[in-house]
């Protein structure tokens, strides 16, 4: 859907998608309480919505809308929710850490005085886990979460994935093998969750099948209610580049509005047109 709307050139600017990725920002972020901060990178629309920041919100700031989480201003790159202690999505590599560091610090200022006691923790656990498995990204960060409440410091988590898209949408993606990204596709986060969900019998397949029906027919319609916005706006704006071109001619020709197609009898007939609509 972003995909689609970024060619059509209802985006702007750059585009970085998240698929194949999914379980990073479901299995950590899903797990935070709404005082924790999130400090991203550029794929920051999806943190966002992990974090509780309203779809609307979020797809309103891709396109650029004053509805938008920053007001349009940010787009795909620079989500931004003080309610929901979204600090940012950051272009450039590295720029959010000291913010994280930052934030770190206020919520150890403000909040958890008594974790000083423990004592400044002294190097970093590092932890490697397969960031296309989600409940095992949860696991890990279960972990590194409850170690930073403790005040035990940070953790430095390695989620191994595989984004299955190009880089960003900019980037036809030609250069990585095919083999490769079949390799990948296989293991896709989403498909997986599903398999575990069906074996546990946490839900029947049939289950599944609904959701997945029911997210086919959202899409449709939305892809349906996005044709008729376009085709209306184009129509709109064709008609008013013709009224606009009739007042100009009819102002320096000043024809009577009832001679047969004048510019201003079209003027009127446009008019009458536009009503319909309405
Ligand atoms: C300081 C800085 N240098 C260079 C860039 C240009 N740049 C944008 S993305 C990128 C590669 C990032 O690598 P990685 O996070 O592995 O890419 P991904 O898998 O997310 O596409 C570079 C060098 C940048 N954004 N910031």
């Amino acid at each position: 859907m972003c995909a689609q709307m970024y060619y059509r050139g209802k985006m702007f600017g750059f585009v970085h998608l998240y698929n194949g990725q999914e379980a990073v920002s479901t299995g950590f972020i899903k797990l935070l309480k709404k005082e924790d901060y999130v400090v991203s990178t550029y794929r920051d629309h999806v943190h966002a919505l992990s974090k509780g920041v309203p779809a609307r919100a979020v797809m309103s700031e891709l396109f650029g809308k004053t509805t938008g989480c920053c007001r349009g201003q940010g787009g795909s790159m620079h989500m931004f929710s003080k309610e929901h202690n979204v600090l940012g999505g950051f272009a450039f590599i590295g720029e959010g850490i000291p913010v994280a560091t930052g934030a770190a610090f206020t919520s150890k200022y403000k909040r958890r005085s008594r974790d000083w006691k423990k004592g400044p923790a002294f190097g970093m656990p590092g932890v490697h886990v397969d960031g296309m498995d989600v409940l095992k990204v949860r696991e890990v960060a279960k972990e590194a979460i409850g170690r930073a409440r403790m005040g035990g410091g940070p953790t430095l988590v390695e989620c191994e994935t595989y984004r299955f898209r190009g880089h960003s949408l900019a980037d036809p993606d030609e250069l990585r093998d095919p083999a490769e990204k079949a390799h990948y596709a296989a293991r896709d986060p989403i498909t997986f969750l599903k398999k575990y969900i069906i074996e546990n019998e946490l839900a029947s397949e049939a289950e599944l099948k609904a959701i997945e029906k029911k997210k086919m027919v959202l899409r449709m319609l939305l892809n349906l209610q996005m044709r008729v916005l376009f085709h209306l706006a184009a129509s709109y704006l064709k008609m008013s580049l013709q009224i606009q071109k009739a007042l100009e001619l009819d102002l320096m020709g000043g024809i009577d509005a009832r001679t047969p197609n004048s510019p201003r009898a079209l003027l009127m007939s446009r008019f009458v047109r536009v009503g319909d609509i309405h």
